[in-house]
């Protein structure tokens, strides 16, 4: 909820202090710093291409007794306390001589952050308009998101993208309040994560993407970067391992998870679902239990994604059954499966989430009192052509464009998902035709502010005539952040 009262701004000066609690939390400072880098340097929370540090000023952060109220200043507070501080939630209060914001945790702060950052002008994303006012208008914003799983999904094994990359997609995820990073990390054509148990996976299996190009690989450091590069935003990231199908890139490293023994070559095509570990041979099943437990070691999230997408080389009984003793293998490691919404014809636990990108079987998972990630390929899937003219992409789910990843309502989407099933929803973005960071970019942008905005605000606040015109005014902050985003036509794009 916003009330803005108009003409009237706080204006942030030299002299402006980020101001915290005497004995407020090192995670409260680490946020103050974010925002004291934001307004005093480059921004601290978004990584502009060309990044320019500014000005003599370190940082300014003070802490000051409970209390004791600073003019000109900016003070982030916890209040735990506030019953009406809902998870992720927070309090702005934007006043002419001083910005009060205040959130049950530290999540609610950065978001409260991301908040002021869209209240000052786009020169604040790359200080290049060094010289311009930053001011944000007087009102007071009570706002907190209605699903906790915001999500955005990155295909780094069709084409690989690097760490450096990765990073930069987290920084702007930031900026839209997502706070889910899925990776995925294999598939026919390219297997991304070192596996220390199974070198081949990441040295042979790594070396090529679609269209035969060089591929690649993370470390298990760079992941584990990857990771806590998210983290410090309130991102959690999500590894996928896919399986049983979309596994030649491991079939090819080693001839013993095939059922015949023999390896097949590298793949660099982009049909699916050819592939498949063998159910039968135990050497899959020491590799399923090795990668799950040395990717869970690495990454703090409760979650392990399986895949479990297109799988046409097994039977449904060797399906079910793998997808069952693969759940058990994740258990084991303390962590709780996600499946593509083919899993949910398995018997699997109701702890399990099942995300729904095509056919009808999440209801099945609701019945069984399970929770779903809705990422329905017609609204949702990044790769798709935003219309007949865009070059990247495929269309076999359909033209996306903006009006059409936006205008639609989740909680309506399918008959026997209610909201109450519903944890949130996440835009895949698949790479058989996305190669570079500007393409992932084109793709990403802008219609991942329009998930970012479905998946945070209540229908009630918001609308396709609306939201069309915020993200017009929105372009110029795109163009500060050197973001490549397709000017859709259905948008005013202000200059
Ligand atoms: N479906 C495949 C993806 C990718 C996609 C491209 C899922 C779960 C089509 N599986 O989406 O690997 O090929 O749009």
């Amino acid at each position: 909820m916003a009330e803005m009262t108009s003409g009237q701004f706080f204006v942030v000066d030299s002299m402006t202090t980020v101001v915290i609690d005497a004995d407020a939390s090192a995670e409260v400072a680490r946020i103050a710093d974010m925002l004291a880098a934001m307004l005093y340097l480059h921004p601290a929370t978004a990584r502009p291409r060309t990044a320019r540090v500014v000005g003599p000023r370190a940082a300014r952060v003070q802490r000051v007794s409970a209390g004791e109220r600073l003019a000109n200043s900016v003070s982030l507070r916890l209040a735990a306390d506030r019953p009406s501080m809902r998870a992720e939630g927070y309090e702005l209060d934007v006043q002419r001589d001083r910005v009060t914001l205040v959130a049950g945790e530290g999540s609610g702060l950065f978001y409260g952050i991301q908040t002021i950052r869209q209240l000052l002008p786009p020169a604040v994303e790359n200080r290049d308009a060094i010289n311009r006012q930053l001011r944000m208008p007087v009102g007071r914003i009570t706002d907190a998101p209605r699903f906790t799983w915001r999500g955005s999904m990155l295909d780094v094994s069709r084409h690989f993208l690097g760490a450096d990359d990765v990073k930069r997609h987290i920084d702007l995820m930031a900026l839209y309040k997502l706070n889910r990073l899925h990776l995925h990390l294999s598939d026919d054509q390219g297997w991304r994560i070192e596996i220390k148990s199974w070198p081949r996976l990441a040295q042979f299996g790594g070396q090529l993407e679609v269209g035969g190009g060089t591929g690649g690989f993370y470390t298990q450091e760079q992941l584990a970067e990857i990771v806590a590069y998210a983290r410090a935003r309130f991102i959690e990231v999500v590894p996928e391992i896919d399986m049983p199908a979309h596994v030649n890139a491991a079939l090819s490293a080693y001839p013993e998870l095939n059922c015949d023994g023999v390896a097949p070559p590298p793949y660099t095509g982009i049909v699916v679902g050819f592939s498949a570990l063998c159910p039968e041979s135990e050497a899959t099943w020491r590799f399923v239990d090795d990668v799950v437990r040395e990717i869970a070691a690495l990454v703090p999230s409760p979650w392990f994604h399986v895949g479990g997408d297109e799988v046409e080389k097994l039977t449904h009984d060797q399906y079910v059954r793998f997808v069952e003793r693969a759940q058990g293998i994740v258990h084991a490691h303390g962590k709780q499966m996600i499946g593509w919404g083919e899993v949910a014809t398995a018997n699997i636990a109701s702890s399990t989430i099942v995300q729904h990108w095509r056919g009808d079987s999440a209801h099945v998972h609701v019945a069984r009192g399970g929770k779903v990630i809705l990422s329905p390929g017609p609204r949702m899937y990044l790769d798709m052509k935003y219309d007949s003219s865009t070059v990247l992409g495929l269309r076999w789910a359909g033209l996306i464009d903006v009006r059409q990843a936006y205008d639609w309502e989740p909680a309506t989407l399918r008959p026997g998902v209610p909201e109450s099933a519903i944890l949130g929803l996440e835009a895949p973005l698949w790479s058989e035709t996305i190669e570079t960071m500007r393409d992932f970019e084109f793709m990403a942008f802008p219609r991942l502010a329009a998930v970012a905005e479905l998946a945070w605000s209540a229908p009630a606040v918001r609308g396709w005539e609306q939201f069309r015109w915020r993200l017009g005014a929105h372009g110029p902050r795109l163009q500060a952040l050197g973001v490549n985003f397709y000017r859709s036509p259905q948008v005013p794009w202000s200059r």
